[in-house]
């Protein structure tokens, strides 16, 4: 390691003093204008965990679903999942040293983790299409190449498809060719030969609206739209000509306000999705006849897709298992619909995908959702074991072992992905001859609020339970508790962000009048008990 050529460009990349970042759910995450520094330290980061891992390691530039204004970077780990968990405390380390501290701390890295320096390294790197992010590319290409590393810049790309790349390079091209074109050559010819075996493919399972958020995903739905026009046809809104990133659009934006995006004009039953800012997340939507919002988020994505699989499974006689994995944050209508009607075991882990990606790992065909629309399902070798001895079964097992190899191709296995899940979900709609209202029909959602509130320190709240019961502090969960009673079918929980300098509450109940006071009054709690700053929470926000 020249560490002269590191102190010497990292004074190019200085990082302002004082400034204090934390390696969080979704990697960093702040104003675009503060993450010079950490641009370039990441990259030095990725250089060494690829070092240690003898493995191409991805480094995504991208804020998703947050302002235009922010920017984030994250590492990607070889198997195309979110970093291991030692090495974000190496990246908050590494970004909060100060100058003179540069040398020491990539010293300490080093050697806690044995890596050896004489190793290459090799480094992918992709962007979304905020303005900053060209530029804080660059600093990142900087920080691999002082270490010594290679590195091949993709320049623009959706999140899920840096992650597809680390992936195929990583394991030597059998999983796809680590290109665009290898992306979308692999996703649609799963697609095309999964709805050749639907019988009822009527025009009405042929076109879909897409809110592009104004991002990444517009670029690279466009490019991609040729190779399945011939089974879907998308017809592209907020592709980022005219509007600004994430907002008034974007599925952050469909979600947490439960309406639909500007610019995009809808016609009753037309089914509508929108991907975030990354094309990571997606959700579905659609006017009924009354001209009703109708939406169709993570939850009841896990469950369509869930309750196919299941079929599939059953078809071919086999005793594999298959899990959902959710969040605190699912609907409590779409847990007791998967457990009691579907009879399909259901898990609640902490927020973020990295929790979900590790339970949903422990099933067959483990699937997962987080309610905002960010998802994907898992298959377990057993799983591609008895797809391969399907040859011997009888014609309609055989089918169905067919189907479910198309589906394991489509979905990008190494993350969430908006473009494949929702080439799934189009898929299986066609298979099953569902219309979107038929869809959303499986359960009805219980009426539900998200608020945030500000507080001095959101470190104040402590949780157990998959976050849904507050430790500290002392007499929230037990305010929490006695707010909840009043309220029929009613939960309640608090949690800190952990991309935001929030607390977040939830609250769901009969109806959205109940829910709307039950999640008001909890702020309430939370503010005064957890050292809230700023407006008290009002009724009525
Ligand atoms: P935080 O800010 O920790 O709630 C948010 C989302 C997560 C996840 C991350 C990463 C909610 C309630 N939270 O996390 O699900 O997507 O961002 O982007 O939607
Ligand atoms: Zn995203």
């Amino acid at each position: 390691m020249d560490l002269g050529a590191v102190t010497k460009y990292s004074a190019l990349h200085a990082k302002p003093s004082g400034l204090i970042l934390q390696y969080g759910t979704a990697g960093f995450r702040t104003k675009a204008e503060h993450l010079d520094h950490v641009m370039f330290r990441m990259g030095l980061l990725a250089a060494l965990r690829s070092k240690q891992t003898k493995s191409t390691i991805g480094v995504m530039v991208t804020a998703s679903h947050n302002p235009e204004e922010d920017n984030g970077v994250k590492l990607v780990d070889p198997l195309g999942e979110m970093l291991a968990p030692s090495w974000e405390e190496h990246a908050t380390c590494l970004a909060n040293a100060e100058e003179q501290d540069m040398q020491r701390v990539l010293i300490d890295i080093s050697e806690k983790e044995a890596v050896n320096l004489q190793q290459d390294a090799f480094v992918v790197v992709g962007r979304d299409t905020r303005p900053s992010s060209e530029k804080l590319s660059q600093s990142v290409i900087d920080g691999v190449t002082v270490l010594g590393g290679e590195f091949h810049d993709y320049g623009l790309l959706t999140t899920p498809q840096l992650h597809y790349m680390v992936y195929c390079r990583n394991t030597g091209s059998r999983y796809g060719k680590a290109t665009l074109e290898g992306y979308y050559q692999k996703l649609s010819k799963a697609f095309m030969e999964l709805i050749k075996q639907a019988s009822c493919s009527g025009d009405e399972y042929r076109s879909l609206k897409v809110d592009c958020a104004n991002g990444i995903g517009a670029l690279k739905l466009r490019e991609m739209e040729h190779y399945f026009s011939q089974g879907l046809s998308v017809q592209l809104f907020n592709d980022g000509s005219k509007g600004k990133l994430n907002h008034l659009c974007g599925a952050d934006f469909v979600k947490s306000h439960q309406k639909p995006p500007q610019g995009m004009e809808i016609k009753s039953n037309e089914r509508c999705c929108s991907f975030d800012g990354d094309a990571d997340r997606i959700v579905y939507y659609y006017h009924d006849a009354d001209g009703h919002f109708h939406l169709i988020d993570g939850d009841k994505i896990a469950t369509l897709i869930s309750s196919f699989l299941k079929e599939l499974l059953v078809e071919i006689g086999e005793s594999l298992n298959i899990g959902v994995v959710q969040t605190a944050y699912a609907n409590g209508s779409s847990t007791r619909y998967l457990e009691e009607v579907m009879k399909v075991p259901v898990y609640c882990t902490k927020t973020g995908v990295k929790h979900l990606h590790h339970k949903a790992q422990e099933f067959d065909i483990g699937v997962y959702f987080e309610a905002n629309g960010h998802g994907t399902a898992l298959f377990s070798t057993a799983v591609e074991m008895k797809i391969k001895q399907s040859e011997q079964l009888e014609e309609k097992k055989r089918k169905a072992a067919k189907m479910l190899e198309n589906i394991i191709d489509l979905f990008n296995q190494a993350a969430g992905d908006a473009i494949s899940d929702m080439l799934v979900i189009e898929a299986i709609l066609a298979l099953k001859g569902l219309t979107v209202q038929q869809w959303d029909a499986l359960y009805t959602d219980l009426p539900n609020r998200q608020l945030k509130v500000q507080v001095a320190d959101r470190r104040v709240i402590s949780t157990t339970n998959a976050e849904r019961q507050a430790v500290t502090p002392p007499g929230l969960q037990e305010t929490i508790n006695d707010l909840v009673k009043k309220y029929k079918l009613s939960r309640a929980f608090v949690r800190p962000s952990g991309t935001e300098d929030v607390v977040r509450v939830y609250a769901e109940a009969d109806s959205q009048e109940s829910a709307d006071h039950l999640a008001c009054e909890v702020s309430l709690a939370v503010f005064q008990l957890a050292g809230g700053i700023g407006e008290r929470p009002q009724p009525g926000f």
